[in-house]
């Protein structure tokens, strides 16, 4: 657990399922799963989640596993963060506070896959990769073209980010 000026970084729990929920569908700009999976998210996925609260208020929310076939890679799923807190630096410090926990595996690459208009989210990997000093590459042939979605013509391509290979580095 840490804290951001007045905000507390943690793991969610289950009761924070619908928190997380509403989070997202007020962001409008990530693909709003089921409550059902946040649910479970929160619940079974906390280690590799945290969630930003500011009194009672979920203001904050990265999801994220460990790929089944590659443990050492971690996969950060959704970063989100409500429109009123934006610009303090809230993505970076869920995203430390991920990196800082006890991981199965040293961790060798954070991957993601982020949208051209979701610069916000290829700011916050750019500026993790510089500040740890590692490469960010675009895979080419991974990640999720739209025409892997049912809304083909309307979902953006998903482009898999892969930054690494950490080797314990810390912090520029
Ligand atoms: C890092 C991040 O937020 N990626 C979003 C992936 C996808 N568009 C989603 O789950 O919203």
């Amino acid at each position: 657990m840490s804290q951001v000026a007045s905000l507390t970084l943690r793991q969610p729990v289950k009761e924070d399922g619908t928190k997380v929920y509403d989070l997202i569908r007020r962001a409008g700009t990530l693909d709003l799963n089921s409550a059902y999976c946040y649910l479970l998210l929160c619940d079974m996925f906390s280690q590799t989640c945290v969630v930003a609260e500011e009194d009672d208020r979920i203001v904050g929310f990265i999801s994220g596993f460990y790929r089944q076939e590659q443990p050492s890679t971690l996969f950060v799923w959704q970063a989100a963060v409500d429109s009123a807190m934006r610009g303090r630096g809230l993505a970076s410090s869920m995203l430390e506070e991920l990196l800082a926990r006890e991981h199965p595996e040293p961790l060798e690459y954070v991957e993601a896959t982020v949208s051209p208009s979701n610069t916000a989210s290829r700011r916050l990997f750019q500026s993790f990769a510089d500040v740890y000093q590692v490469p960010l590459r675009e895979l080419d042939e991974s990640g999720y073209a739209p025409t892997m979605f049912p809304d083909a013509q309307s979902h953006e391509a998903e482009p898999l980010l892969r930054i690494g290979p950490f080797r314990g580095q810390s912090r520029k």
